[in-house]
């Protein structure tokens, strides 16, 4: 059974890592270039998103082929080459398999709108007219979760975009041509696999309409969602390889259920309700400042619940489809490296598998792009004018995007001080933001204080020190804008304590027989009295040993 407890996982976007052919779009040549780097910040795993044939309608997330590299990423034997190189330096690739839909260009969608029965079945098609759309479920994207097809009088489901067509897992056909997908990939030798958005796969039996006012939540988890997890997983022996499944809207139990190793389903889960705590009214498009409180009582129940019942969690802050960290949480300007530092810790020393999004490393920031037409987003474009229909000015519209558009992760990691940030010799896919050249990775992987060193510091010592792959986790009572928790292994007991607020913070804990183990300040917090009072955005892990 592979140990990842003590792993991390790097996630590359490839279309904004690096570009080695200037065409202004990553390749797969590009992640090979910079291995080294990689190396260097000390991770063990790259999951790497999609870059199979696409129309890139999502961005790879819909795929036209599941075995052919999408040109504009490169070809097989760069993908090879990549994988060989990665492996001389200890390094395993993950793959991201969209096994929920379809791109409507995947032959199998192509075969059943010319009326073939046989592949009909692999999609959830409905029969109907045209004015009466099978239940009234939204689009993650917007709009009706279905489409009507009129040479055939029926409706497909799709829970993303209109291209996006949800597989019909309940047919056997279509679980054995993914099983031999990732065989496929198997036999290249990678070490695992990102399941996206695994927990939609079983759908509803009976088609009724939300009654929850968000069909999001309603389709989740579903009745057989373990049993065809098992299955795939036990027909293609990948149950000793690193696996992840993203869920959506999900729940503890089924967390436990997906990720204790009793259960052979996955190695670990990401689950996003403490990236929900600033969704005002649950709507990621109605703004609101976070709520620390919900925040600490998420981890608290999640880290503390896992952790009793066997689960593992992939612990993590952003990814392709999230804002920046330090720009949603944290302080773009005055505490821009100790916000940045904060929440790297606070995530690093919790029981899970952390995940580092390109970019996190050296603190990149939102986008704060002044228009519309610099976005490309389609989950975006789509809500621009969604907000606007819903009444908001342009300019309101504009601002709630300029917070929560996907594409705050997703402008081109930034290099060097050189043209675009040294992402490409051509135009960017989408622009480098204007703050870019104040913040690269050039400037911080020799510079013991920057952003980078602190995590590579981070990912060092959680192979350094097993109390945190192993040790009992257990979330304190504290002051809304601190948060602290405690590691514990045998009477080993590591405190990690953070002050979220850019204001000074006390906090009643003494030190007494703890010395410092890692902060974000050159000098340790000053205690008195069994009172630690931290500085702005502050964190801090002490030990008893
Ligand atoms: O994301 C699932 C999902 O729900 C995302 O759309 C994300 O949680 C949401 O946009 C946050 O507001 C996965 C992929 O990570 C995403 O990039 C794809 O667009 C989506 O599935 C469809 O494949
Ligand atoms: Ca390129």
């Amino acid at each position: 059974m592979l140990d990842f407890k003590d792993k991390v996982v790097y996630q590359i976007y490839p279309r904004s890592f690096y570009d080695t052919n200037g065409d202004g779009f990553g390749d797969l040549r590009g992640i090979t270039a910079k291995l080294d780097y990689l190396k260097e910040l000390g991770v063990d795993f790259l999951w790497i998103t999609p870059f199979f044939i696409s129309p890139q309608r999502d961005n790879g997330y819909d795929i036209a082929d599941y075995r052919q590299i999408d040109p504009r990423f490169g070809t097989m034997e760069d993908f090879e080459e990549l994988s060989s190189e990665a492996k001389k330096r200890g390094i395993g690739i993950m793959l991201d398999m969209v096994f929920n839909h379809t791109s409507t260009e995947h032959q199998w969608f192509q075969k059943a709108i010319s009326g073939d029965e046989k592949y009909i079945n692999y999609y959830k098609f409905v029969d109907g007219t045209r004015d009466c759309p099978p239940t009234n479920w939204v689009s993650k994207f917007g709009g009706n979760a279905w489409e009507y097809v009129d040479s055939l009088n029926k409706w497909y489901l799709h829970l993303f975009d209109v291209t996006q067509a949800d597989l019909n897992w309940d047919n056997p056909e279509v679980r054995d041509e993914l099983k031999d997908i990732i065989r496929f990939w198997k036999a290249k030798g990678v070490s695992g696999f990102r399941f996206d958005v695994i927990n939609l796969i079983s759908k509803p039996e009976n088609l009724e309409n939300d009654y929850e006012g968000d069909g999001r939540r309603f389709y989740t988890d579903g009745s057989r969602v373990h049993e065809f997890l098992k299955e795939l997983v036990a027909d293609t022996g990948i149950a000793d390889m690193i696996t992840v499944g993203e869920m959506s809207s999900t729940t503890i139990d089924n967390c436990i259920k997906y990720s204790n190793p009793s259960e052979k389903e996955l190695s670990m889960v990401f689950s996003f309700h403490h990236l929900k705590v600033d969704y005002k009214n649950g709507n990621k498009w109605e703004l609101m400042p976070y709520d620390k409180s919900a925040l600490k009582k998420l981890f608290k129940d999640w880290q503390e619940q896992m952790s009793k019942n066997g689960g593992w969690n992939a612990v993590f802050w952003t990814n392709h489809d999230q804002p920046r960290t330090i720009s949603r949480f944290g302080n773009e300007e005055k505490y821009w490296k100790e916000s940045g530092k904060l929440f790297a810790g606070i995530i690093h020393f919790m029981r899970g598998t952390p995940y580092i999004y390109q970019g996190e490393e050296i603190g990149m920031l939102n986008t704060h792009f002044t228009d519309i037409s610099q976005y490309r987003d389609v989950e975006s474009l789509n809500y621009f004018k969604i907000l606007q229909e819903e009444g908001k000015s342009s300019d309101e519209a504009l601002a709630i995007i300029n917070e929560r558009s996907r594409d705050n992760c997703r402008t081109p990691m930034q290099w060097d001080s050189s043209a675009n940030d040294g992402f490409t010799t051509g135009t960017p896919w989408i622009e480098v933001p204007e703050y870019g050249k104040h913040i690269t990775a050039e400037s911080q992987i020799n510079d013991e204080t920057s952003i980078f060193s602190f995590y590579k510091k981070l990912i060092y010592l959680r192979k350094e020190y097993k109390i945190i792959s192993d040790g009992e986790i257990s979330f304190d009572e504290s002051p809304e804008e601190i948060i602290s928790y405690e590691r514990k292994l045998g009477d080993k007991v590591l405190k990690v304590v953070g002050n979220l607020s850019e204001n000074e913070a006390d906090y009643s804990w003494s030190d007494e027989g703890y010395d410092r183990l890692i902060g974000n300040y050159d000098s340790t917090v000053n205690s008195s009295n069994g009172q630690v009072k931290l500085r702005p955005y502050e964190f801090a892990v002490f030990k008893n040993f």
